[in-house]
């Protein structure tokens, strides 16, 4: 079982990054995932299989996807999904439909404006993760409808 670790209390960027490891970097493998605090005590960094959004590395090789310091000066000139989403590309994943997705989970995550990150506000994924945290209390529980969602949302990307 490999286990994957980010934050609790997930927003979106940490949803999709750890999606993605799910599906696209582990897909045969089974994982789970792991949300803990996001100071991530020394023992459970050092036994997770890959860590998104947490863990303030960048290392692709280990799996590290963080984007805050020090593996990244300026933690808003890229997101734990968009570093997992170039790796994928990279290791020739079938990801690149999901660009859209990428970029607004970016967007949202460094308080930028679009035309799209207001869409997404009111019909799309930011506006379902809202929709569950007002449903749900437990991390994993939103995750985990957030996943289904996921799945159906990017098969009409
Ligand atoms: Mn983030």
């Amino acid at each position: 079982m490999k286990r994957i670790i980010t934050h609790a209390n997930p927003d979106l960027d940490a949803i999709v990054s750890a999606w993605l490891a799910q599906d696209f970097l582990f897909q045969k493998d089974r994982s789970e995932v792991l949300f803990v605090s996001r100071k991530v005590p020394e023992n459970l960094m050092r036994h997770a299989d890959c860590a998104v959004d947490v863990g303030n590395a960048y290392c692709t090789e280990n799996y590290r996807f963080d984007h805050k310091p020090p593996a990244f000066q300026d933690r808003n000139s890229t997101c734990a999904t968009r570093l997992i989403w170039e790796y994928l590309l990279g290791i020739g994943a079938a990801v690149s439909h999901l660009k859209p997705l990428v970029e607004i989970t970016y967007q949202g995550d460094t308080h930028r404006n679009s035309p799209a990150l207001k869409q997404s506000r009111i019909n799309g994924p930011h506006a379902e993760l809202t929709r569950l945290k007002t449903e749900y209390r437990d991390s994993k529980t939103i995750y985990q409808q957030m996943v289904f969602w996921l799945r159906s949302y990017t098969r009409d990307l």
